[in-house]
């Protein structure tokens, strides 16, 4: 072999190992968003939120997704990460040969399974639901729920407490913009898989907020506000009406002239006062 023979053999060999590479990236993170050609399409008609309640909407549906792996390694696998979030609730799990993918399935020997979503813009959740595969609801046990890696929920580690439809809500609210969902705790080959079929974020609808999202915001020219506390974002600020002010217009105003405009939405101050009444803010004791 010459020594130019021999450059040829490490380039193929380091050419080949990036190659490599490349295709395990692509094929363990693997990438996708609802409406590819790979996810089976989509399902509009989204549904309301947990109980019924119309004032929430899933952010989740059809945003882009990742997944760590998907089973098997080699062959027909399971569907895409955005099968996840492709609206199809069903609970028997189709591969993407069948019509209708619809749910995830990372490899057995994944030792670090997990799932995310990245729902294009922070919100604050307010409740997630996940739909199991039916036959495998145990599968659920041990999800660590997270929002931009803080920790928002830890499913318990028990197999029994789980239903078809499990919804969730984060111990506190928190606001971002990826949802990942991996396992914590779980030493079970079996019951470590991620396996699930849908995967809903609940988030007020925009213009309400509150943790039923049956408040409405406030904030000049029509902006929205925060989806859960109901505060305007920086530069817009509350207007308010039947002679309230303050944030989220919760304070009253005090015994303003009628005539004038009414108190200031900042600090609740008065033009002119009824009566007797001192300004600023026309409260307390009338003066006589
Ligand atoms: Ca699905």
């Amino acid at each position: 072999m010459t020594a130019w023979d021999g450059v040829r053999v490490v380039f193929c060999v380091f050419f080949t190992m990036l190659l490599r590479v490349h295709e395990m990236r692509a094929d363990e993170v693997h990438m996708c968003s609802c409406g590819s050609d790979t996810d089976g399409g989509c399902v509009a008609n989204q549904p309301c939120g947990p109980g019924g309640n119309c004032n929430k909407e899933n952010v989740a549906y059809g945003k882009q997704a990742e997944i760590s792996s998907r089973y098997p390694s080699t062959g027909v696998k399971s569907g895409p990460a955005c099968v996840a979030v492709n609206g199809r609730t069903g609970h028997m799990m189709k591969f993407p040969s069948e019509d209708g993918t619809n749910c995830v399935h990372t490899e057995v020997n994944d030792n670090d399974p997990w799932w995310q979503v990245d729902l294009g813009q922070n919100y604050t959740v307010t409740d997630i639901t996940i739909y199991s595969r039916q036959g495998e609801v145990q599968r659920l046990a041990g999800i660590r729920i997270t929002i931009d890696d803080k920790e928002c929920k830890k499913l318990p580690p028990d197999t029994y407490s789980y239903s078809l439809n499990h919804t969730t809500a984060c111990d506190t609210p928190l606001r971002g913009q990826v949802v990942k969902l991996s396992k914590v705790g779980i030493t079970d080959s079996q019951i470590k898989i991620i396996n699930f079929c849908e995967v809903q974020i609940w988030v007020c609808r925009p213009g309400l907020f509150g943790q039923n999202c049956d408040q409405s915001c406030h904030c000049r020219s029509n902006v929205t506000c925060d989806n859960y506390s109901g505060k305007c974002p920086n530069g817009n600020f509350s207007t308010c009406e039947n002679k309230t002010y303050g944030e989220n217009c919760r304070e009253q105003c005090g015994r303003c002239d009628n005539s004038a405009a009414a108190c200031d939405v900042f600090n609740g101050s008065c033009q002119a006062c009824q009566g007797n009444f001192d300004l600023p803010s026309c409260t307390g004791r009338e003066i006589s």
